[in-house]
């Protein structure tokens, strides 16, 4: 396995330069944040990505995510030409060497959370998922949580939830079946797999349709267009957040069958009615048993990447919320992998 961290650019608060002091580190994963979501990455801006990740001594061979357009996931008319741009996206990554790319299928929001700072009785600070909290948001009112993306105004947020109104998970499925047939191919073409990031929280928010959630979800993408190329990425806090999800088997069967490109690792620490924060790495810590996880890892002789997905705010470091240096650090210590460097 090669161990791997997330790294937002020039812009991130956390250098490349210490990036590489974190033992045995392998690469850096990143993605193009300066192009609107559904238009193509210039090589160009790749190439110097890559040169920049190169000098500080690490591979780039990991992007996330290329995302993907909504009308895409609506099955709007229009999603023919963004599905040719994502196309073109994947063959900008593979021209400049990257072997994984990591993307989700979730209508509208990414990953969510109702606190970016709840301070630990440790005095350190992390994310956390309040459900009670959620399910009395009604999102036609305006959402306004921590770290929500502010990219869309009330109106068209108020139009694209309506526009949702009649994509039910069916329909979602469709849409994914529709884009994977025309991706998969491409990607295979190109030497690249993709890997799927599952829904974080696992679980239906704010009325739409969520439907990467556990074992049955995994295996109906899986099977679509059945490829290497069309893989995963399994995602221990995602995943986890839902304590009917048993990830060590997770990566022992997806592992097995050669669909893990791609695994985030943290620990989380959730109630039954699915309220949860990301706590310390270790197994004690939280609900999931991390050295479980990465035993199974091990066994299925996993050889695609890893990241220490989120980290908490820890030694008085600041930044963006479960991006910092040191608490990431030390979970991809503690995993203690067999990577090589460069
Ligand atoms: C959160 C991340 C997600 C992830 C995307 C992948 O920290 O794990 O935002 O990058 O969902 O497409």
């Amino acid at each position: 396995m090669k161990m791997t961290f997330r790294w937002y650019g020039e812009s991130d608060p956390v250098r490349l330069e210490h990036i590489r002091q974190i033992p045995g580190m392998y690469g850096i994963v990143s993605a193009i944040y300066d192009v609107p979501v559904g238009e193509v990455w210039p090589v160009e801006k790749l190439q110097a990505l890559r040169d920049r990740i190169e000098a500080a001594g690490l591979r780039f061979e990991v992007v996330e995510s290329v995302p993907v357009h909504e009308d895409i996931k609506l099955g709007k008319p229009t999603r023919d030409r963004l599905i040719a741009n994502f196309e073109q996206n994947i063959r900008h990554c593979a021209a400049v060497g990257i072997k994984v790319i990591c993307y989700n299928f979730m209508p509208v929001f990414d990953w969510t959370r109702t606190e970016m700072a709840k301070e630990l009785p440790d005095g350190s600070f992390t994310l956390a998922f309040d459900a009670e909290a959620v399910a009395k948001i009604d999102p036609e009112q305006g959402i306004s949580l921590p770290g929500w993306d502010a990219s869309y105004k009330p109106e068209q947020l108020k139009q694209l939830l309506a526009e949702y109104k009649s994509i039910d998970d069916e329909a979602l499925w469709r849409n994914l079946e529709y884009f994977l047939k025309r991706i998969i191919p491409v990607a295979e073409a190109a030497g690249v797999r993709m890997a799927m990031h599952p829904d974080d929280p696992p679980r239906p928010i704010f009325g739409l349709p969520r439907i990467v959630k556990n074992h049955d979800d995994l295996l109906r993408l899986t099977g679509i267009v059945d490829s290497p190329a069309n893989g995963i990425t399994l995602c221990s806090g995602s995943l986890g957040a839902d304590l009917c999800n048993d990830i060590p088997s997770l990566v022992r069967k997806f592992g097995g069958m050669g669909r893990i490109h791609y695994g985030h690792v943290r620990n989380v620490a959730v109630q039954p009615d699915g309220t949860f924060y990301e706590s310390a790495h270790l197994s004690c810590e939280g609900s999931l048993d991390l050295a479980e996880i990465m035993k199974a890892y091990h066994e299925v002789g996993f050889e695609g990447y890893l990241r220490p997905d989120h980290g908490r705010m820890i030694w008085g470091e600041t930044g963006k919320p479960g991006y910092g240096l040191y608490d990431r650090a030390l979970g991809a210590g503690l995993w203690r992998p067999s990577s090589t460097r460069l």
